[in-house]
């Protein structure tokens, strides 16, 4: 489903940035279909059981990873600084990708906001809107901006006014049911638009 999100946020996210985000469209094989032998109906029931849990979401299978050693590095992460009542903001890093397979981002969250999704920034009839992702990939060796005016953590429902000086963690999470955080500083997104000198 596209979620249009139409802010006042916009006029200060949304400047054109060239955003260098490499997509990747390797997927990697899923072993285990190549089996052939009879199984026990009972053992094939339990093991469907299995995977079904499996399946199910859970904030508890979330596996936290270290950026560094985990194949992963989280660079220069910062969160935009917002006037008093504003109730979103964004956040922005780079990801690297040093494994040897594709990632896939598919959730983020963070200790400032009660939501936080993946947004993208697209042009629509001359106008700059923001879009919400499904996921993002950053294939192996290769690197992903979340920069003003492209990718970005939108940070929905703030708990706190986020003001230079704070410390904010970001986290994403992967497909891989891997979770990454990083800290993050607070910067007035000065050099994408014209509306943050006050
Ligand atoms: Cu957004």
């Amino acid at each position: 489903m596209i979620k249009w999100c139409l802010l006042a946020l916009c006029a200060s996210l949304c400047a054109p940035w060239l955003l260098a985000v490499e997509r990747s469209g390797s997927a990697s094989a899923i072993p285990g279909a190549a089996g052939t032998a009879p199984v026990d109906p009972l053992v094939a029931a339990s093991e469907d059981t299995a995977q079904v849990k499996d399946a199910v979401p859970s904030k508890n299978a979330l596996t936290r990873i270290e950026p560094g050693v985990s194949g992963i590095d989280l660079e220069d992460a910062w969160v935009r600084a917002m006037p008093p009542f504003q109730p979103n903001s964004a956040g922005y890093m780079t990801i690297i990708n040093r494994r040897d397979s594709a990632i896939a981002i598919v959730g983020a969250s963070s200790s400032i906001a009660r939501k936080t999704e993946l947004h993208t920034t697209r042009e629509v009839d001359g106008l700059l809107r923001m879009e919400q992702l499904e996921g993002l990939a950053v294939a192996s060796r290769e690197r992903a901006e979340l920069a003003p005016g492209g990718n970005h953590l939108m940070l929905l429902g703030l708990a706190f006014r986020p003001v230079p000086g704070d410390d904010i963690i970001l986290c994403l999470e992967l497909i891989s049911r891997e979770e990454i955080c990083t800290r993050a500083d607070v910067r007035k997104g000065g050099k994408v638009s014209s509306h943050d000198h006050h």
